[in-house]
């Protein structure tokens, strides 16, 4: 096991990790911006080291700082976290290239996968289901363009192949406004991502965001660890996660999960990393992989029983995987509200000082923040300051506790998006469960305050 690591990253998730850290007796060294001195888990370090200003390409994405920290520190690996560099694949090999452990997949594995195109070929070689589509990069060529799209079947929907999360994409219902749509997606491509290459997929009208987990060692060792149901978003911003996804056979979930993991031997994939499908009708179509440690993965982590973040340490640093799939049980129902510094009905940033701040407790509930009284939120980065996790034997008991925790909840000084939550728990259709991942926004537009 190391001896020491760095942590490139700040808030939750970098208490997250540096609370594995003390679990496996490795010690943390946190970096901070001028923003984040303040920040509890700078407070609770033994080292810590600021990297720059407050603005975060000065700072949390500024490579060659990082790297100097991990120099002067002694640390023998740097975990990235989640965000800033922790998919960037070209930081993952100059941190390999100036001696350290990358606390992830290979830079090879990173850029196979932040490439749409390439990623979702791999995934067809791997036999993991895919969204209908074109066969990689859409051709120059109109003709051949219309071509695809009449097998394919309006609507389609055109992606950049350096987008993904809900970046460049655009949905085409008619043949008369695709080849605009394919140029007007391109030129934004080139731009954005310095890539104009787009692929084509049918539109899927209503699915659900469901994702599989996995965690794989040097070994060419890998397993699952179930699904989470990640349909509860706005403007692709996920809001609740939850896991097992509710209503869909478990047996299902299995042939996937099967999937995924003979994919990751095909690939040599090591580390976590998630799988994200549509579900619609019963199906699931692979359309991104995710190479990173996920902001929801506590839900993962309660129904399995498996530390994610400690096992990706323990994986980087050569170990191998301390459970195979047979022991991998499925308990219970978990819930999780992200907590962001916002307003909670307009969802404008709301950051400030934090005047009181009182969170739940009890059975069955966990909390994951870098946030204490009298902390002063930051202007400088994403609004969310924590999330709200819940277990319980069944979704019904989760649900319960999750609208009693949000009840015991109380943030003053700023605004928070805990009103919304308290609002969605006892809204009957997400009791009911398999809301798609239009719902909230159709709900928010209904909830007009
Ligand atoms: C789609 C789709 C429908 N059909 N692909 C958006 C984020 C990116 N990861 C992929 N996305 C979508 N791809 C096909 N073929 C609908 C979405 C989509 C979406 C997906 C997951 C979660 C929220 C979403 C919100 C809007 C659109």
């Amino acid at each position: 096991m190391f001896k020491k690591i760095l942590v490139a990253n700040r808030g939750e998730i970098a208490l997250r990790i540096q609370r594995a850290c003390r679990e496996l007796g490795v010690k943390a060294v946190m970096v901070y911006s001028e923003a984040d001195k303040e920040a509890k888990y700078v407070k609770l370090a033994e080292e810590a080291v600021c990297i720059g200003p407050a603005a975060s390409p000065l700072s949390y994405l500024n490579m060659p700082a990082i790297i100097s920290a991990a120099e002067v520190t002694d640390a023998e690996a740097i975990h990235p976290g989640y965000g800033f560099l922790s998919e960037n694949a070209d930081f993952a090999e100059r941190v390999e290239k100036s001696g350290f452990q990358f606390i992830g997949p290979t830079p090879e594995s990173i850029r196979i996968m932040g490439d749409k195109v390439s990623a979702k070929q791999a995934m067809i070689r791997a036999g993991v289901p895919c969204v209908p589509g074109s066969e990689g990069e859409l051709p120059d060529d109109p003709v051949q363009i219309r071509r695809i799209a009449k097998a394919v079947g309006y609507p389609v929907i055109i992606k950049a192949a350096g987008g993904g999360g809900g970046r460049g994409m655009r949905v085409v219902h008619t043949e008369a406004a695709l080849i605009n749509a394919v140029q007007m997606t391109k030129a934004e491509a080139g731009a954005a991502f310095g890539n104009p290459a787009v692929y084509m997929e049918k539109f899927l009208q209503n699915p659900r965001h469901i994702e599989i987990q996995i965690l794989a060692d040097k070994f060419k060792n890998a397993v699952y660890l179930g699904e989470r149901d990640c349909s509860m978003q706005r403007r692709h911003q996920k809001v609740i996660e939850e896991a097992p996804a509710p209503g869909i056979p478990r047996k299902l979930i299995d042939k996937i999960g099967e999937r995924c993991v003979a994919a990751c031997k095909k690939i040599g994939y090591r580390g976590a990393g998630t799988f994200e499908f549509l579900f619609e009708n019963g199906e699931f179509y692979f359309i991104e992989m995710n190479t990173r440690v996920q902001v929801e993965h506590p839900v993962t982590e309660w129904v399995t029983g498996i530390d994610i973040v400690k096992t990706q340490i323990m994986v980087a640093a050569g170990e191998k995987l301390p459970f195979t799939q047979r022991q991998i049980e499925i308990r219970g129902h978990a819930i999780e509200c992200r907590i962001n510094a916002e307003d909670p009905f307009k969802f404008t940033p709301s950051p400030g000082r934090v005047t009181s701040w009182h969170m739940p407790g009890g059975p069955g509930v966990r909390v994951d923040s870098h946030v204490y009284n009298n902390y002063f939120v930051p202007p400088n980065y994403d609004s969310m300051i924590g999330k709200l996790i819940v277990h319980g034997d069944t979704r019904e008991q989760a649900l319960a506790r999750m609208q009693t925790a949000l009840n015991e909840t109380v943030i003053e000084g700023i605004n928070t998006n805990v009103p919304l939550h308290r609002e969605l728990m006892v809204d009957a259709k997400f009791m009911q469960g398999g809301t798609n991942i239009h719902y909230l926004e159709h709900w928010l537009s209904q909830h007009k305050r």
